[in-house]
C-alpha cells in the first residue's frame, strides 16, 4: 500500500493518525497542492475528485475519500479498534466523525477558500473551478464557533465524543479544532469541556507525530 498525501493538510492528518495508533507503516507520497499536482491527469486517474488523501492498494486499487479509507483499514488492520467495539459504537463513531467533518472542517474551509488570494477559483475541493464567494467568509466563521460549542456541549456529557472510548471521531474533531487555527479561530475560555477533551486527547503520541510535525 501507499498512501498520497501532502503534510500538513488536515484530511490527510486524519489517515496519517488512524496509521500511528494502528502501528501501520506504508511508503508516503506527496502531491503538492500547492503547485496543482493533485490537478494533473495522472493524479485524477487515481483520485476522482483530484484530493488527498488517497489509498494505493497493492492489487491496483485506489482509495480516496477519507472516511472510505479508514473503514477500510479498520477492518483489515482491527487492532486496537478506531471505530468502538459495536455496530452501535460503529455508528456514533461514523456520526459524530462525519458532524466534526461537515460542521468543523467544511465550515473552516468555507472561510479560508473564500478569503484566500492564493485560492481563487478554488472555494471547492474537486476537479472543478468556480468564483469565490466572500459573503460567505462571515457566515463560515459563525458556522466554526457554532462548532466549538456545539463539540463542548457534546463534550459536557460524554468522556470522548462517540462515548467513553478514544475513536476517529476524536481524531477528526481533533484535527478541525487545530485546523480552525489557520483561521485565527480556537476554542475559548468559554469551552471549558472541549479544552478539557483537547488537552487529554494532545497526550497521545500520534499528535507530536502527525500534527505538531509541520
Ligand atoms: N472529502 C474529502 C476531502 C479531502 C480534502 O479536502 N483534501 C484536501 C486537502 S485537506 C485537498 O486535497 N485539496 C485539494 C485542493 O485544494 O484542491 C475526503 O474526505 O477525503
Amino acid at each position: 500500500m501507499r498512501l498520497y498525501t501532502y503534510p500538513g493538510a488536515p484530511s490527510p492528518q486524519r489517515v496519517e493518525w488512524l496509521l500511528v495508533e494502528k502501528g501501520i507503516e506504508m511508503p508516503m507520497e506527496k502531491v503538492d497542492l500547492t503547485q496543482g499536482e493533485h490537478l494533473r491527469p495522472e493524479f485524477r486517474a487515481k483520485s476522482p475528485n483530484a484530493d488527498v488523501p488517497t489509498l494505493a492498494l497493492d492489487d491496483g486499487t485506489f482509495i480516496s475519500q477519507v472516511p472510505a479509507i479508514c473503514l477500510y483499514l479498520e477492518d483489515r488492520f482491527p487492532e486496537p479498534p478506531l471505530y468502538g467495539q459495536s455496530p452501535e459504537d460503529r455508528a456514533r463513531v461514523i456520526m459524530w466523525d462525519h458532524l466534526g467533518y461537515i460542521n468543523g472542517f467544511r465550515a473552516v474551509a468555507e472561510v479560508l477558500r473564500n478569503s484566500s488570494r492564493a485560492m481563487q477559483g478554488r472555494p471547492l475541493v474537486g476537479p472543478h473551478n468556480y468564483d469565490q464567494i466572500p459573503a460567505l467568509v462571515d457566515r463560515g466563521r459563525q458556522r466554526v464557533r457554532n462548532f466549538f460549542n456545539d463539540f463542548n456541549g457534546r463534550l459536557a456529557q460524554s468522556d470522548y465524543l462517540a462515548g467513553d472510548f478514544f475513536s476517529m471521531a476524536d481524531i477528526t474533531g481533533y484535527v478541525m479544532c487545530n485546523f480552525a487555527r489557520w483561521i485565527k479561530e480556537q476554542p475559548g475560555e468559554e469551552h471549558v469541556h472541549l479544552r478539557a477533551w483537547q488537552d487529554k486527547i494532545s497526550q497521545r503520541p500520534a499528535v507530536e507525530k502527525v500534527i505538531q510535525r509541520r
